[in-house]
């Protein structure tokens, strides 16, 4: 069965998380708060549409650390974490936004997810919520999709993803037939096979991927300008610098030998034979828990 990967980014409150709901039947909670409510990405338990088996990835909007929802430390797990759902690829990128002006971040956005992070290689489509107010829902679409020419989305959806509270009835039809849409259209302009970013069959490694789009997610973001990452500066020594050893450490205790390797290749790092040395004692460490578990 194919197997698509559907990443889910836009801004704060546009409603990822309620297309996410809405394309998988799971009830995660959304918010219509002044500060955003996913704090974290979440893979979405598989299911079934037709012949594909359909995966979908819901982010965090990336703007919302510079509000200071998302502390500047979280969201640098953010973008591991991000790289970490990227490893079994993605075949198709899902932009979701208001029927409302093009913002600044929307344009950010688009920049990072469409051509940083997955450098043009991934199709992208629009799916745009709030099209309840319109009859048929696409009529805000042709009104306006010359605005939009300048990305290359491969179809704009309009959709309506809300959900309960006093105007149910009436958006209950409004979801199924956004749900149908936003399928047909999935299910079209995936690739035939999801394209991975970085490791193996690739020729950009883990850490590569992570630091190519580090100042990139900075600017974003609205991190501090300490956490722009300085020429030649290996991610290691980045982390280091910026002073989140704790929560940073976690995430990339899982990339061991990806930090490793790139330890090998660029010489001088600093405190280079004690990070080699921690890492050597945390391998031995997971090897003896290993040992220990299966005696
Ligand atoms: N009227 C209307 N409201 C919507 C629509 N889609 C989502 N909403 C509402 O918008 C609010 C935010 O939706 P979420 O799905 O939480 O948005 P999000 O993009 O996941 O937000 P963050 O996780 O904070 O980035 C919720 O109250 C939703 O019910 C829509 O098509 N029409
Ligand atoms: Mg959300």
């Amino acid at each position: 069965m194919k197997t698509i990967r559907v990443l889910v980014f836009g801004a704060t409150g546009t409603g990822k998380t309620s297309l996410c709901n809405t394309l998988t039947g799971i009830s995660r909670p959304t918010d219509n708060g002044a500060r955003g409510i996913t704090a974290k990405s979440h893979v979405y338990e598989p299911f079934q549409a037709g012949d594909c088996k359909i995966e979908i990835i819901d982010t965090v909007g990336l703007h919302e650390s510079a509000r200071g929802t998302v502390p500047a430390d979280q969201a640098v797990v953010e973008l591991v974490e991000l790289l970490e759902n990227a490893r079994d690829g993605f075949s198709l990128l899902m932009h979701v936004t208001r029927a409302s002006r093009i913002t600044q971040e929307h344009d950010d956005d688009y920049k990072f997810f469409v051509e940083k992070m997955t450098q043009g290689k991934i199709p992208v489509m629009l799916a745009i919520t709030g099209c309840e107010n319109e009859h048929p829902m696409n009529a805000w679409v042709q009104r306006n999709q010359e605005a939009f020419s300048r990305f290359s989305y491969k179809e704009l959806v309009p959709t309506c993803l809300a959900s309960g509270g006093p105007m149910e009835e009436f958006f209950a039809p409004l979801r199924t037939e956004s749900r149908d849409q936003l399928l047909r259209s999935i299910i079209k302009n995936a690739l035939a096979e999801p394209i991975k970013l970085y490791g193996a069959g690739t020729n950009s490694t883990f850490t590569e991927a992570l630091t190519r789009i580090w100042n990139e997610f900075v600017m974003v973001t609205g991190l501090p300008e300490k956490y722009r990452r300085q020429v030649n500066e290996s991610a290691y020594a980045l982390m280091k610098r910026l002073g989140v050893p704790r929560a940073i450490a976690d995430a990339a205790i899982k990339h061991i030998p990806d930090l490793l390797e790139e330890l090998g290749n660029k010489t001088p790092v600093p405190h280079g034979g004690k990070i080699i040395r921690k890492l050597s004692e945390l391998i031995l460490h997971k090897i003896s828990d290993r040992f220990r578990s299966n005696g």
